[in-house]
């Protein structure tokens, strides 16, 4: 949750009430939805289905592929399906079986030659298996678009396994595939790769909520977050793990959650592995493990941004906690770095494809002689500080460094916004537009550091 400095009574009283009020809300959101204006609508008969596993469907983020009854199952914010739509297509539906118990948030994009990242619409899942509209003529005629040749359509899951449901096992999302009168195919690939690696803040907490007020499927969204706008605006794929109140040596004091760390998390294909603590043992749930595997995704950029979590309740005066946050941050780029080092001697057909090499602003001695980590350039780590709180700039800072002596390009990536710009979200996290603001302010950075001008 959000970097608020609250006495302890307070906090866990307050958490109470978050808590009931988000269950009385959701449970009340459910019974009238069902009541009166259902989210979804009898689809009209499409001809073609497309399995979720199917070679025409793309899937960027985290996904457990069931290949033997085609499905794909997720749950992490970010979570993208894109495929192109033919110019004769009137209609793209998707069909998903949500077990979470108060239903999920996606978010649909509209990409063409002339047309770049229009946002379609947002639709809210209900528990079970039906079917909504991701696009059709209808829709795209109201924003003045067409399915015209080369479009791509991608739906974007904008929420957090946590806020589904506080039991891991029944807040997972599973589509099963696509429906349309058109053809679907695989679209083009992008040459450029990012991975984020964050907390509420690159999760999308209470970013379409105005204070007060806290974080649920109502308020919660990626698509409103920087790290969205940055991967639009830089037209990058990008992979997302993001977790609320993660931090990298400690999360956040929560009572409702089990205290898990990001280097933790990593390891996670769901991000609800790690959600419920097995009550006999003490031991945590073991999840699916998420296997790297840099032939299939390979980012060009790393970036991270932990610490708001870690640096709350005063732990930032208590040195040894500092170190301590500052050489498992380390350690943790260190390890994801490791993942994607590509041994010496692979080929370079063997590799995914990449853009031609950057050649951004360096400062001298940032660039390593040669990349030390594997036959292929490292990916370029960012390690990000703000919005909501820089009290571990000077912590990060010496990771930055630290990294850069062994020969990584390391940045640290300046978030925080001038101090007279209010937060305005959930429990003082930012808003749609402060993340725009936020997204604007990295651009520039990134963009001249990868040499993607
Ligand atoms: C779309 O329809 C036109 C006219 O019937 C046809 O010429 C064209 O081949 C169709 N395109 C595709 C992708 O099927
Ligand atoms: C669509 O993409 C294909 C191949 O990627 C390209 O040859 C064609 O010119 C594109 N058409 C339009 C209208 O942009
Ligand atoms: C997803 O949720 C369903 C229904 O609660 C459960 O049976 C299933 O095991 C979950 N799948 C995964 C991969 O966790
Ligand atoms: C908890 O752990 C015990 C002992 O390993 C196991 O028998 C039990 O099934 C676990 N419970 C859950 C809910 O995973
Ligand atoms: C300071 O942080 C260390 C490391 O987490 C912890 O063991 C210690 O108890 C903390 N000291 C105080 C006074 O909180
Ligand atoms: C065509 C396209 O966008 N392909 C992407 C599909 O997803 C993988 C990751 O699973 C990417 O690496 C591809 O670039």
């Amino acid at each position: 949750m959000a970097n608020v400095d609250l006495k302890p009574a307070w906090l866990s009283f307050m958490l109470f009430v978050f808590v009931m009020s988000n269950f009385v809300r959701d449970a009340w959101a459910i019974t009238s939805r069902i009541g009166t204006v259902p989210s979804f609508q009898k689809q009209p008969d499409l001809p073609s289905f497309y399995a979720a596993t199917d070679d025409d469907i793309n899937w960027s983020g985290r996904v457990l592929r069931n290949e033997e009854y085609m499905r794909v199952v997720f749950d992490w914010p970010g979570v993208t399906a894109s495929f192109q739509v033919d110019e004769n297509a009137t209609a793209v539906t998707v069909m998903v079986d949500d077990s979470s118990l108060v239903g999920t948030r996606f978010a649909v994009f509209y990409d063409s030659p002339t047309a770049r990242h229009r946002k379609l619409r947002e639709f809210r899942t209900l528990r079970g298996v039906f079917s909504y509209t991701l696009a059709d003529v209808g829709i795209l005629g109201a924003q003045g678009l067409r399915f015209e040749p080369n479009v791509t359509l991608s739906m974007v899951h904008t929420q957090e396994a946590q806020v589904l449901s506080n039991d891991a096992a029944v807040n997972n999302v599973t589509v099963l595939g696509f429906g349309t009168d058109g053809f679907l195919s695989r679209p083009s690939p992008s040459t450029r790769r990012l991975e984020f690696i964050g907390d509420s803040i690159t999760a999308g907490y209470g970013a379409d909520g105005l204070a007060p007020c806290v974080g649920s499927v109502e308020t919660n969204n990626y698509v409103s977050t920087w790290a969205h706008a940055l991967c639009q605006s830089l037209d990058a794929e990008c992979f997302v793990e993001a977790y609320s109140g993660v931090g990298v040596y400690a999360s956040y004091p929560h009572p409702g959650t089990v205290d898990v760390t990001m280097p933790e998390r990593f390891a996670d294909t769901l991000a609800s592995a790690h959600q419920l603590k097995n009550m006999t043992t003490g031991g945590l749930k073991p999840g699916f493990r998420w296997n790297v595997d840099a032939s299939t995704f390979r980012p060009d950029a790393l970036i991270f941004n932990l610490g708001t979590n870690d640096f709350c309740c005063g732990h930032g005066e208590n040195s040894t906690f500092v170190e301590a946050y500052a050489a498992a941050y380390y350690q943790f780029v260190s390890k994801v770095l490791e993942f994607y080092a590509v041994p010496a001697g692979t080929r370079a057909k063997d590799l995914p494809a990449r853009p031609s090499s950057p050649k951004g602003p360096a400062r001298a001695g940032d660039e390593p002689a040669e990349a030390p980590l594997g036959a292929a350039p490292a990916p370029v780590v960012f390690l990000g500080v703000g919005p909501m709180s820089a009290r571990y700039q000077g912590a990060t800072r010496g990771v930055v460094e630290r990294l850069t002596r062994r020969g990584v390009r390391a940045i640290l990536l300046d978030l925080m916004l001038d101090p007279t710009v209010l937060m305005g979200g959930c429990l003082g996290h930012p808003t749609g537009a402060v993340h725009a603001a936020v997204a604007e302010k990295a651009f520039p950075v990134v963009e001249a550091t990868m040499g993607w001008k």
